[in-house]
């Protein structure tokens, strides 16, 4: 039994690289950071954020998000134009190159979560799963916060000085 030992370490030790952070995912060349999710009431529409990354080495695109929590989940662009905030749905999915990574924020890229099947409140998990073109499926959690879980200098969110004191 002895010489399995080593082999369980090299497991334990792999599993452990591939968990950047905590609320993190990576599968394959896939990374996924701070998924999070404002509080909202069942019936009315959630908005997802998150980073995605490509840490491989072949383009990857998100084709479409799922959700058992929404009764669907679409791609948005928010965009300012004449200083009115306006969105609309990213057709034809989102395409990363290697070593790029794409913002889902406030402000601009975001995930729609469409008629909420439950109220979502501060502490709570949202599951869903990302698809990708290439049929590969991802699932992850959005956690619920109050605002941004990671304090940045250029924040384009009009709510997150409301949340400072935090
Ligand atoms: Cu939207």
């Amino acid at each position: 039994m002895r010489r399995f030992v080593p082999t369980l370490t090299l497991a334990a030790l792999a599993l452990a690289s591939t968990v950047a952070v905590a609320g993190d995912y990576r599968v394959g060349g896939v990374e996924v950071r701070s998924p999070w999710t404002r509080p909202a009431q069942a019936g009315m529409n959630g908005v997802g954020y998150l980073t995605l990354a490509n840490v491989g080495t072949k383009p990857i695109k998100l084709a479409a998000v799922e959700s058992p929590a929404a009764q669907s989940v679409g791609l948005h662009e928010s965009k300012m134009t004449g200083g009115v905030m306006s969105m609309r749905p990213v057709t034809g999915g989102l395409t990363v190159a290697p070593g790029g990574k794409v913002d889902f924020a406030p402000g601009g890229y975001h995930l729609m979560l469409l008629g909420l099947k439950t109220t979502q409140s501060v502490g709570g998990k949202v599951p869903l799963t990302l698809v990708f073109a290439d049929g590969r499926r991802m699932k992850i959690e959005l956690s619920v916060e109050a605002g941004p879980p990671k304090a940045s200098g250029a924040s384009t969110d009009p709510m997150a000085g409301m949340h400072d004191h935090h």
